[in-house]
């Protein structure tokens, strides 16, 4: 097994179901990642280890995933140096827009990038796309992608043309 290089946190398990969508893309790109529950608010000084020792581990981004009072994403930007990707995860209430408002509206100087609600999967890409920078194989498998989704577009206009 590899070192992981994408480490995908969450609040809680039941953030699962939304952030699975990020280790899927991982894995069609063959990214090594890990996963695990670090709540902010349930257990903050091993949240905040995490992200202190996240770059000494190996890994290069963080993807965060939290809902409601989403303080996670945030967070960790806060004690690490690495990319951290934020997923905003809908909860019952509010659809979404109270964890969107959590993790987007970070004070200058400590940048989230914060995905749309339920975003996993643009999560995943997005760190793809950040490990590229420094990988040529990695940016070659993203630039196919994009003519994969090009070619879909393409067949579903054709397809309604008739
Ligand atoms: C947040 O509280 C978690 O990220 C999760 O979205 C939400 C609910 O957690 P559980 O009560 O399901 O554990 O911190």
């Amino acid at each position: 097994m590899s070192t992981p290089l994408v480490g995908i946190v969450m609040g809680s398990d039941s953030d699962w179901p939304v952030m699975e969508a990020a280790a899927k893309a991982l894995e069609e790109f063959g990214v090594p990642y890990e996963k695990d529950v670090v709540s902010a608010h349930r257990m903050p000084r091993e949240m905040i280890a995490y992200g202190e020792q996240a770059e000494s581990r190996g890994l290069r981004v963080v993807i965060a995933g939290a809902g409601g009072a989403a303080h996670l994403p945030g967070m960790l930007a806060s004690v690490t140096a690495l990319p951290v990707i934020g997923v905003p995860v809908p909860l019952k209430y509010l659809d979404g827009m109270d964890s969107l408002l959590s993790i987007v509206q970070m004070p200058a100087g400590v940048p989230v990038a914060t995905v749309s609600v339920a975003g996993a999967r643009n999560a995943g890409l997005l760190a793809v796309r950040m490990l590229g920078v420094a990988d040529e194989k990695l940016r070659a498998r993203m630039a196919e992608f994009q003519a994969e989704l090009k070619a879909q577009a393409e067949a579903k206009g054709a397809r309604l043309r008739g």
